[in-house]
């Protein structure tokens, strides 16, 4: 009987988490490390699975076109990193911007390029950011609404997210962007990678039995 099944059946619905590889002058990059620590793990009756991104305008996208159709996710939350952010940053909204600072890992360098041409200006991220946050502050971990996830490689991963999920194929798939601080070691101010772990595994068990966000003005959460 051997190979007449080679996978086992899986019916758990999935997320779909993505990391980045290192750029710039990092060495390493604390979303793929948190987004491989995630996988497997089953939050709230789905199971997690992680997808590696490269940091390139071209190659990001396919390879989240590519895990999109392989793991047909119910949500997909995507992990950045963002150096010099003091907290978990729950990015608001992509826009339809190429803007690098540095050139992305293929040597890319679009400057005032649109990620999608005729694209909408932006997209909201529709995951409920300010029930996240609150459950992130509950629990004493350092977290906030960001209203700019920049104009770099997350920005444009996050803007051909929500293209994607907008269209009929995808009804009903929830998708964000979380940005992360620097780890320990990396620069300051930083975050242990543990703490990054746990608290996106409680941002995703909110985000999952979320239906409606809050409306509370994010300072009120403070
Ligand atoms: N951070 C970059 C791209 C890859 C990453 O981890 C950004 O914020 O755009």
């Amino acid at each position: 009987m051997q190979g007449t099944f080679p996978t086992a059946p899986v019916s758990m619905p999935t997320v779909l988490v993505t990391g980045f590889d290192p750029f710039g002058e990092a060495t390493v990059n604390p979303s793929w490390l948190a987004a491989q620590a995630l996988h497997g793990r089953v939050i709230a009756g789905h199971r997690m699975v992680a997808a590696l991104l490269p940091t390139s305008f071209g190659e990001s996208v396919l390879r989240l076109d590519a895990a999109l159709l392989r793991h047909a996710p119910r949500l997909v939350l995507c992990l950045g990193l963002a150096g010099g952010r003091t907290a978990l940053s729950l990015e608001r909204v992509a826009i339809n911007v190429d803007d690098a600072r540095i050139p992305d890992n293929a040597g890319a360098q679009p400057v005032d390029t649109p990620a999608v041409a005729g694209g909408p200006a932006a997209y909201f991220g529709t995951l409920p950011i300010k029930a996240m946050l609150r459950a992130l502050l509950q629990a004493g971990v350092r977290a906030e609404v960001s209203q700019t996830a920049g104009t770099f490689v997350c920005n444009h991963v996050f803007y051909g997210l929500m293209h994607r999920l907008a269209q009929p194929r995808w009804q009903g798939v929830r998708g964000g962007l979380v940005h992360l601080p620097w780890l320990p070691g990396q620069g300051q101010p930083s975050m242990p990678l543990e703490t990054m772990v746990g608290a996106l595994a409680m941002a995703l068990e909110c985000a999952l039995t979320t239906t409606a966000d809050l409306r509370l003005a994010a300072g009120a959460l403070d």
